[in-house]
């Protein structure tokens, strides 16, 4: 049996983490059984970040390693009949939405003063005194390191939102009028946009990236067509 390991809930989404909720939709989409776990135990993760996978005592972390990895012993329902093309577009796909827009997002929610505030409430809140004023401060201190690392944080909040307001104008052309990514029917590249895309468009943080995703019809039709699709049946929406 599948033991999926993420964060608890949060913000009304299945996961708040959009890697761990990637790899859950992926699980659905391709029918495996899996249990889920959650946790904030990051020491228990064999790379320090969450999602991870136990299979029946083999550990397994980072949510593309574990689809590859699910691909090569369950067989791959998916992306199996796409050709060498399909495969490479969607490759660009994920690389532009994990390693780019993914970093607009965090600073949002991390750094961005009103996104701060729902983090840190949503994350933190429970949290007993003193441990409530010390770990969001740790917790944010890293992050703000993360993107300093990563570049995105060297930018002006305006730049960042530009950068990734046109990776989102940038997806909407690319689904076009298509239901899925890659045309009529869902792949794997459907559980990381739909991921990355419902951590935008369902999270109740107004910014201007989530307010140019909005304005794309069709991103917001794909992103509501695949939460009544594969979202857990115990997630229950705002
Ligand atoms: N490449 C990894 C990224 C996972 C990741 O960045 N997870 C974040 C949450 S979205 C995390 O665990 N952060 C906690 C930390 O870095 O301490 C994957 O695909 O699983």
């Amino acid at each position: 049996m599948i033991t999926l390991y993420q964060f608890p809930p949060a913000f009304g989404l299945p996961n708040a983490s959009p890697f761990c909720l990637k790899l859950e939709l992926y699980l659905r989409m391709a029918g495996l059984p899996y249990r889920n776990r959650y946790t904030l135990e990051m020491h228990k993760a064999p790379k320090g970040k969450l999602p991870w996978i136990d299979d029946d005592g083999t550990a397994v972390a980072d949510s593309g390693l574990v689809i590859e990895y699910l691909k090569h012993k369950f067989g791959d329902p998916l992306d199996g009949p796409l050709d060498a093309s399909q495969s490479a577009h969607a490759l660009a796909i994920a690389r532009l939405i994990e390693e780019h827009l993914y970093w607009t997002v965090l600073y949002d929610r991390w750094i961005a003063p009103q996104g701060w505030e729902m983090t840190r409430a949503g994350f933190f809140g429970t949290l007993p005194w003193p441990l409530r004023m010390i770990v969001p401060w740790v917790a944010r201190r890293g992050i703000r390191a993360e993107l300093h690392g990563h570049g995105m944080g060297r930018h002006a909040p305006e730049q960042i939102h530009a950068l990734g307001i046109a990776d989102v104008d940038a997806l909407a052309i690319l689904l076009g009028r298509q239901d899925y990514f890659l045309g009529a029917r869902p792949t794997s590249i459907d559980a990381v946009a739909t991921a990355f895309l419902a951590n935008i468009l369902m999270v109740p943080l107004e910014t201007p990236i989530k307010a140019a995703a909005a304005g794309h019809a069709n991103l917001v039709a794909y992103c509501q067509r695949m939460a009544r699709q594969y979202f857990p049946a115990d997630y229950s929406p705002r």
